[in-house]
């Protein structure tokens, strides 16, 4: 379905929602393009498997997760980074889906983001249980791009606070099909997932995927 089609089934305020400044939820934006994302993210993971990565400080985090773009993230015993080579097999991670590209550049310029285009993206899967405790995301050297999220599968409760640890973090149930642009005075904002709760979903059956789209290199010292 067109998205402007999807935009005049929906008042204008629930399509649109602004978290915080900077933070925007388009509600249901992925929902139609979910097969093609689903059969691509199959074909990612055929070609770099699903893994569990180990955290700098010793813990095995509980969602699994492959990377396609250039550029992906890991993290191991020596910390958090972004490399050309999948550590698992030692070849490039796949290349990025067409409809990723697409998606994440459509999501950007719609929360007013012009000209994203992600080296990388990152899939973590969620089965029963596993959540993602409050973090930041700074391991990117350009700050100035957003980040875009799309929810695929079952519904979660996302976590969203501030720079600062210590403020108390907003809850917002994230469902099939919603994605989040992540920018601006949002893009350092402390952030996690709570326990994913059981469910079954028509498509994904019982688990969420989440998908982040980042640019991690330095755009300035690019060129
Ligand atoms: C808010 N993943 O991989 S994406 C992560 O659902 C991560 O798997 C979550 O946080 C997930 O690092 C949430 C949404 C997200 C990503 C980056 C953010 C939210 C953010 C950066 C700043 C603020
Ligand atoms: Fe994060």
């Amino acid at each position: 379905m067109p998205q402007d089609l999807f935009d005049a089934a929906l008042p204008p305020e629930a399509a649109h929602q602004q978290l915080a400044p900077g933070a925007v939820l388009l509600h249901g934006f992925a929902r139609d393009m979910d097969a093609a994302l689903l059969q691509a993210i199959e074909a990612v993971i055929t070609q770099a498997p699903l893994r569990h990565m180990q955290t700098p400080g010793g813990y095995t985090m509980s969602v699994a997760t492959t990377n396609c773009g250039s550029l992906g993230w890991v993290s191991d015993s020596h910390g958090y980074r972004y490399a050309v080579l999948d550590p698992q097999n030692g070849t490039p991670w796949p290349a990025m889906p067409a409809c990723f590209l697409d998606l994440a550049g459509r999501a950007a310029a719609k929360a007013g983001y012009d000209h994203f285009a992600p080296e990388s993206c990152l899939i973590n899967t969620y089965l029963p249980g596993a959540k993602l405790s409050l973090h930041q995301d700074k391991d990117e050297k350009d700050l100035s791009a957003p980040i875009v999220s799309v929810s695929l599968g079952l519904p979660a409760v996302f976590l969203f606070g501030t720079p600062n640890r210590k403020d108390r973090a907003q809850r917002y149930r994230l469902v099939h099909g919603d994605v989040v642009v992540w920018g601006g005075p949002s893009r350092l904002a402390f952030h996690g997932v709570m326990p994913l709760a059981d469910g079954a979903h028509a498509l994904l059956g019982r688990r969420r995927i989440n998908l982040t789209f980042r640019s991690p290199l330095d755009k300035l010292a690019q060129s």
